[in-house]
């Protein structure tokens, strides 16, 4: 029996944290994922007595509601290695992404960081909405512009910045070299650069102006050089930063030394046929979002996600009609539901991918107080089997608490997972780390907790998720907002899960996504409910303590 001094810390190993931004990926190399031919499956239907455990259907044939914790799959037969599983699965009906991983539209983690990083990685991230449209299409824009190893939102200084204030920054960032431009912005003329060498000795005056320590002699590249063509002018001028500017001599990027050492590549990314990351971004259904739409559009996105807690409403149906209508080519998916029924009404209407799930997210307390909602597994089940028929694929959303989770709600159906909490507390999600009680944590809230309606950091408010009408005299609350521990970038993270993923593949005898959904039709997937005594038997047991570190 675990004691209550267990330590069960389901967080990363310190040492392999990482909490450089995107352009300083300090991480393991990510070696592209062998597609190999699909192998044969063991054929289950060939000897009926052997077959132990139900069937998919067995499992949810009389209605009970299950949640992922509730059931076990049964393991098949293993002709293949780990790592030649492939992990690809449709998102929508024109998207399939390397990866069936998504991070949710909430301002606790999607931004363009953890976009580009779940993108890099063969997934997706969707923007969230609880902010201006123009805060919200300028994120999309910075996915779409990336470019591995150039810095496209550098700290950028301006003439009448003093010495003093580089210092300020130097405790802030840990790093000095900045760009000197006219406006002290991106897209500004660049003047100069200030590095470490042009203030260091002059700490006892932090009132100089930066105009008169700047360098004025540059290094630059100009916009739209590759990658190794900077890198050879940052080579032979041996500076630590190389800014890029256009043809008006404004600066538009910046690549560092530092960060070159350390590029890594990313065979799986998800690009579009332009080679450029794909990001989605998540909308509400009342009429000025439809401006917000053409913002995002404008921008590049590739998925849009309507964003609603209860999704079967004539709103929701006419928003998609109208998006269908106006963008014929861009991909929209539709939700959040849990029946059959709910699903119908959104498939006809012309969704390219539905979003599963109501009360099962970590921070949601939409099932206590709404009385509304169903158990997951139960709705990914009920959901997946019936948009199946019409080539819809399902994103499981909200309570997925680990690698298990995941292979479950793919063995149920699901095409993709969406996940909030596995992923808030990453150094790409948005906001500071802070310290309680010695652990370095993250906030993590509910985009229906009254915070997060009522937010006031300066990105605008915007979210009707969680109501309908700026008239609505109360909010009323779905869910909380707490914290989350450190775990470290989700660029070390993502090849976890994803690796995990393959090993539990490789277990169930299924070589592929594609292969895992189908044996769920043909009845090969046998799964197994498990009792409450079962669940514990299945956890840590019998230490007195112990350390859970998991990659
Ligand atoms: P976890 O991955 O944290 O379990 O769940 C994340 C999902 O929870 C989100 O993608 C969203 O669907 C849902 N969600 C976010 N805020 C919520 C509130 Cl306030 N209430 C209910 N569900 C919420």
């Amino acid at each position: 029996m675990a004691s209550n001094n267990a330590t069960a810390t389901a967080t990363v190993d310190a040492t392999n944290k990482c909490n450089g931004s995107l352009n300083s990926p300090d991480l393991l190399e990510q070696p592209a994922r062998k597609i190999i031919k699909q192998q044969p499956q063991q054929d289950y239907h060939l000897e009926p007595e052997l077959q132990d455990g139900l069937s998919c259907n067995d499992l949810f044939k009389n209605g009970e509601g299950l949640t992922y914790n509730d059931f076990l799959i049964l393991p098949g037969f293993i002709n293949f290695a780990a790592e030649e599983v492939d992990l690809s699965s449709p998102l929508t009906k024109a998207i399939t992404l390397r990866a069936p991983l998504v991070s949710s539209p909430m301002d606790t983690v999607t931004e363009s960081e953890m976009a580009i990083a779940m993108a890099l990685c063969g997934g997706i991230g969707i923007i969230h909405h609880n902010c201006t449209p123009e805060y919200q299409a300028l994120e999309v824009h910075k996915v779409k512009k990336y470019k591995h190893g150039f810095m496209r939102d550098p700290s950028v200084m301006s003439p009448t910045n003093t010495v003093g204030d580089v210092l300020e920054a130097r405790r802030k960032n840990g790093f000095t070299g900045y760009p000197v431009t006219e406006n002290g912005k991106l897209g500004g003329k660049l003047l100069g650069m200030v590095t470490s060498r042009d203030i260091d000795f002059r700490e006892y005056n932090p009132e100089i102006l930066l105009s008169e320590v700047m360098t004025k002699d540059l290094v630059t590249a100009p916009n739209g050089i590759t990658l190794p063509m900077a890198n050879a002018i940052l080579e032979k001028s041996k500076k630590g930063k190389l800014p890029i500017v256009n043809q008006s001599g404004e600066l538009v990027a910046m690549i560092a030394r530092t960060d070159l050492k350390k590029a890594r590549s990313y065979p799986n990314a998800s690009k579009d046929s332009n080679k450029q990351l794909l990001v989605g971004a998540a909308i509400g259904t009342r009429n000025e979002d439809k401006a917000r739409l053409q913002l995002l559009v404008a921008n590049g996105v590739d998925v849009i996600i309507l964003d609603s807690s209860q999704g079967n409403s004539i709103y929701q149906i006419e928003m998609v009609k109208y998006i269908k209508q106006t963008y014929p080519d861009l991909q929209v998916i539709g939700g959040n539901v849990v029946t059959r029924a709910q699903a119908k009404n959104l498939i006809e209407a012309g969704v390219d991918g539905l979003r599963v799930g109501m009360g099962s997210g970590s921070i949601c307390i939409t099932q206590e107080v709404m009385a509304c909602g169903c158990p997951q597994a139960t709705a990914v089940y009920q959901v997946s089997t019936f948009a199946k028929q019409f080539g819809v694929p399902v994103i499981a959303d909200g309570g997925i608490q680990s690698i298990g989770h995941i292979v479950k709600a793919l063995a149920l159906g699901a095409s993709a997972v969406m996940m909030g909490s596995l992923l808030a507390g990453t150094s790409e999600a948005p906001g500071e780390y802070f310290f309680s009680d010695g652990v370095r944590l993250k906030k993590y809230r509910g985009m229906g907790s009254l915070e997060a309606m009522e937010r006031g950091d300066g990105k605008g408010a915007a979210m009707s998720r969680y109501y309908h009408n700026e008239m609505d005299k109360m909010k009323v609350a779905q869910g909380v907002s707490g914290s989350i521990a450190d775990k470290g970038s989700v660029l070390r993270y993502l090849p976890y899960l994803e690796c995990g993923l393959q090993h539990s593949c490789q277990d169930i005898g299924a070589n592929s996504v594609s292969i895992l959904r189908q044996m769920i039709y043909n009845g090969q997937l046998r799964f197994m409910k498990r009792t409450h005594s079962a669940q514990l038997e299945g956890n840590v047991h019998g230490l007195f303590s112990y350390e859970k570190r998991l990659f």
